[in-house]
This record gives structure tokens, sequence and C-alpha cells, in this order.
């Protein structure tokens, strides 16, 4: 047996990055009959089946320590969420969305803003405003002028990273300019050739570095969050956290309309920042909804 890691999977076929060279496998009939869908990023077991042409079958899949639906991609640490100053304008609405997804899988965060040089308002700084206060570094990026690209190379450093955002901010334009050996297609191009939009489609994990891989993945325009459990959102809305002890009904408040609640008052004040509380409560209302439709 010989370990290794799914890099990309396509039509049925999985490409296994293993100290011995990459393998074309495909899974054992027993995961399709236990429901189990072997991932991108799936640390897994191989049976060598032809050395000279590297075909194999995945015989075992190991424990995720994570697993994203939107993409569908496990064991990545860390979420890089790309959105632009401009050319599509942020949404907060969105970013929060992601920001959700990725809290609940217990990922590391770190937000860009790209096309910094095409900011003509205070796109960036709004961001960073409200972002910053719950905790999140954020990197001002622009892979014309090449700013922040750096910074962003040495915060991803040993990890394995998921560049997530909506299309057209430029994911793969960024890492296109942190490794000119990736030639990802991005959106010029595909204008170009006069194609439709995507050419991510699939999530594929690329090596930067022995300890440093990165998945470029197709943009998402909208995301549900509901598969999350009413009570549990406010977990993911991480500047919560510190003031909900003093909610009078404590880890039973939503910090909705419960009496006492430190969390609304925080907004009040502008301790927590009003553009994040009215997201929760869309989510919330959002759950709920979804809720009561599939009951
Ligand atoms: N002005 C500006 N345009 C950019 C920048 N980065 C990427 N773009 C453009 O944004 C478009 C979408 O880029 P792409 O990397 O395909 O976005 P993706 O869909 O998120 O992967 C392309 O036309 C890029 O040339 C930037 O820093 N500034
Ligand atoms: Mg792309
Ligand atoms: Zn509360």
């Amino acid at each position: 047996m010989l370990k290794g890691r799914i890099m990309k999977g396509i039509g049925g076929f999985y490409y296994i990055d293993t100290e011995n060279g990459l393998y074309e496998c495909k899974a054992r009939g027993i995961f399709r009959k236990d429901k189990v869908t072997p991932l991108v990023g799936d640390d897994v077991e191989i049976q060598v089946l032809d050395e000279e042409s590297k075909k194999g079958v995945i015989e075992k899949i190991f424990d995720r320590k994570s697993e994203l639906i939107r993409p569908s991609i496990a064991n990545v640490d860390t979420a890089v969420i790309v959105f632009a100053a401009k050319d599509p304008d942020p949404s907060f609405s969105l970013l929060d969305r992601f920001i959700v997804l990725a809290e609940k899988e217990n990922l590391d965060i770190i937000i860009c803003i790209n096309k910094v040089d095409a900011d003509e308002g205070k796109a960036f700084e709004q961001v960073k405003e409200i972002y910053e206060k719950c905790g999140y570094p954020i990197i001002a990026i622009s892979t014309l002028t090449g700013e922040g690209l750096g910074e962003l190379r040495e915060a991803i450093e040993g990890r394995t990273v998921v560049f997530s955002g909506p299309s057209g901010v430029g994911k793969s334009s960024i890492l296109n300019s942190i490794d000119k050996n990736l030639q990802l297609k991005t959106g010029d191009i595909s204008k170009k050739l006069g194609r439709g939009k995507h050419t991510t489609r699939h999530a594929e994990l690329l090596r930067l570095d022995e300890h440093t891989t990165v998945a470029d993945t197709p943009g998402f325009s909208s995301l549900t969050v509901n598969h999350i459990a009413e009570r549990e959102l406010k977990e993911y809305f991480i500047e919560f956290t510190k003031y909900e002890e003093e909610c009078r009904f404590f880890t039973d408040c939503i910090h909705e309309s419960e009496p006492g609640c430190a969390v609304k008052d925080a907004v009040e004040n502008g301790e927590i920042s009003q553009i994040r509380y009215e997201s929760y409560i869309q989510l919330i209302n959002e759950i709920r909804d979804s809720n009561r439709r599939y009951k």
C-alpha cells in the first residue's frame, strides 16, 4: 500500500500524489456502496496496479480534518476569500456566507481585496474597517501593480489553502502572479476565445512548494448556509462570542429579540458592525424559511 493525496478528480479518475510520483486511480466499488465519494484533498491509501503506466486503485480514505461543500474539497486548513474592490463590487452578504462556511469547517481565514488599483471609492477601506474588527487578516492586492502578493504568499506558506470567492474577482490571476508555473486560465483568455465564462470547473490542488498547496476554484455568485442549525449560526460570527457571556440568557441567547442581549448592545454602541449583524439576522431568517419548507 502507498499513501498519497488526491490532487484532482475528473470523470471517476483520481490523481494521487505519492512519494513515488503521480498515480491515476479509480475508487474501490465499496466506497460507492457506503456512499462515500473521494474528494480532492483526501489522504488515501492506494494499491498500485501497474507501476509502468502509474495506475492504481484507492483502497482507503483517511478521516477528513475538514470538508467544504462549495467548492467540494477536503482537508484544507485555510480559506483565502477573495473579493474585488470593483468589477464586481464587493458584496458583504456574500462575503459573510463564505466566512460562515469556512468557520463551520474551522478553517483559518484570510480576506483579500483584489483590484485595489481600480478602487475609486473606498471599497478596501470599508471592508478593512468591518472585518478587521472581527479579527480577520485583510490584504489589499493588485495583480497589476503587484501590491500585496508577497504578503499573501508569506501568509499561506506551509498551508493547504482553498481560494474562494465570486467569479471574476481575480482568484486565478492572483495564483498565476504568485507562481508563474501555474498558468491557470483567467477571465481574459476565455473572453478572447469567445468561450463561455468558466474555465475553473473542478477544484484541483496545486503545489507551490513542498509544504504549500493551493486550490483554485470556480466562483460562486450565491451561497446558502441552510444546512446549518439556527442555534449554531452565531458561533460562526466570531466577534459575537466575547459578548455572549454577558447576555441575560447566556448560551441560549441567539441575539435576536431576547431582553438583556449584550450582542445587540454592542451593535448599538458600534462595537459590532451593523452590517455584520444584519447579515446574521438575514441568514437566521433564511435558515428558518428553509427548515419550514422542508418539514
Ligand atoms: N484591474 C484589475 N483587474 C484584474 C486584477 N486581477 C485580475 N483582473 C482581471 O479580472 C478578470 C477576472 O480575473 P480571473 O483571475 O479570471 O478571476 P477569477 O474568476 O476569480 O479566477 C480578468 O479580466 C483579469 O484580467 C487586478 O488586480 N486589477
Ligand atoms: Mg478563475
Ligand atoms: Zn444575546
